[in-house]
């Protein structure tokens, strides 16, 4: 049961000491946030992993993308666990590396060898698109940090091949004032991914089709449905929501920053929320002065994140007590060297 699972992760870290840190993502049911350290999204988690002295290991409660940028991030004596290894991202998934260089080649069929691409990743993709992106003048963002990641992009180039979630690119480039018919979507099941030579010329963004199930099913009907029912409410909603969803929000932001928006917000105010729903009960619980709800009446967790359970937790640490790493995420010397230049362009952004 609970408790005893609560007995075990407590003896366990009790022998770990100062050795170990506990990170957990906003997304994390509450059952496994309490027994982080550090709480936050995947930018503030990345930074908190670098900047970690005398650690040995980190257990990385959140999903396989961020324990391998933690594993880039930390010296190489510290080790990576993933407390379950199913734990991964659908929208990292949708760029598969392979798809992602051939377009990167067909592109540049197109556009000519010299043309000014940025690729930029989101933090959601696999080490080895990081380290594409890194040898290629590219770099990472996340949701706290994409305006200022495309603005460094166009310093250094005409256009931004921006991958692997298409909303993200799109609602960002759109609040730069890139309108959207100078956006192109890239679908890899389809040759030349489904658009034209003019269409890749006249785009400033070339966006990847990929997406997050959780955020996509969010609705303007919701949002619409939500106003009818609590007037004055205000609707936030997060960037990977589709372009039309942002725009019948009043705003819209990473985890940390509606998290901060709603906890600054003046007593009494009433909050629809479009973002994983462990976080917006969190959000819930912690403004009790506040009312604060999740837009989708279905809920919708992010099923992935999900598959991190405190069982999990207690046997990767029972086994780190008897001196074996289990479920350890590591990346290649290789696929380090480079996506670590790309995740360091990200954090020097500020
Ligand atoms: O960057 C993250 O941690 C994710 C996945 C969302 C967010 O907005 O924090």
């Amino acid at each position: 049961g609970p408790e005893e699972l609560d007995h075990r992760i407590a003896a366990a870290r009790a022998r770990l000491g100062s050795k170990l840190v506990i990170l957990g993502h906003h997304y994390q049911r509450d059952e496994v946030i309490k027994y982080a350290d550090f709480t936050g999204d995947s930018f503030k988690l990345a930074r908190h992993a670098a900047e970690q002295e005398g650690i040995e290991y980190v257990l990385f409660c959140g999903v396989h993308f961020m324990a391998e940028s933690a594993d880039i991030l930390t010296p190489e004596h510290v080790r990576v666990i993933l407390p379950n290894m199913a734990a991964g991202c659908s929208m990292a998934d949708m760029a598969d590396p392979d798809d992602v260089y051939a377009a990167w080649d067909e592109i540049h069929e197109v556009l000519g060898e010299d043309a000014r691409i940025i690729p930029v990743t989101y933090m959601n993709s696999a080490a080895s698109l990081k380290a594409f992106v890194g040898e290629r003048g590219g770099l990472v963002c996340t949701s706290s940090n994409a305006d200022r990641a495309l603005r460094w992009a166009f310093e250094r180039g005409e256009k931004v091949f921006f991958f692997p979630d298409q909303h993200l690119g799109r609602n960002t480039g759109y609040a730069m004032g890139i309108p959207l018919d100078e956006m192109v979507l890239w679908n890899w099941r389809l040759p030349m991914g489904g658009t034209t030579p003019e269409a890749l010329r006249k785009a400033k963004i070339i966006l990847w089709q990929g997406h997050c199930s959780t955020h996509q099913r969010f609705t303007v009907e919701q949002i619409e449905k939500a106003r009818r029912e609590h007037p004055g409410v205000h609707v936030i909603v997060h960037p990977e929501c589709r372009w039309e969803v942002v725009q019948a929000a009043d705003s819209y932001g990473s985890t940390e920053k509606i998290a901060k928006t709603i906890r600054e917000a003046p007593a009494g105010t009433t909050w629809a929320v479009g973002t994983e729903i462990n976080l917006v009960n969190r959000l819930a619980k912690q403004n009790p002065d506040k009312t604060v709800f999740c837009l989708d009446p279905v809920v919708c967790p992010c099923s992935t994140m999900y598959r991190i359970h405190p069982a999990y937790v207690a046997w990767t640490l029972e086994a780190l007590v008897q001196g074996q790493v289990v479920n350890e995420v590591r990346v290649d010397p290789e696929t380090r060297k480079w996506s670590l230049v790309a995740l360091e362009r990200m954090l020097e952004l500020g």
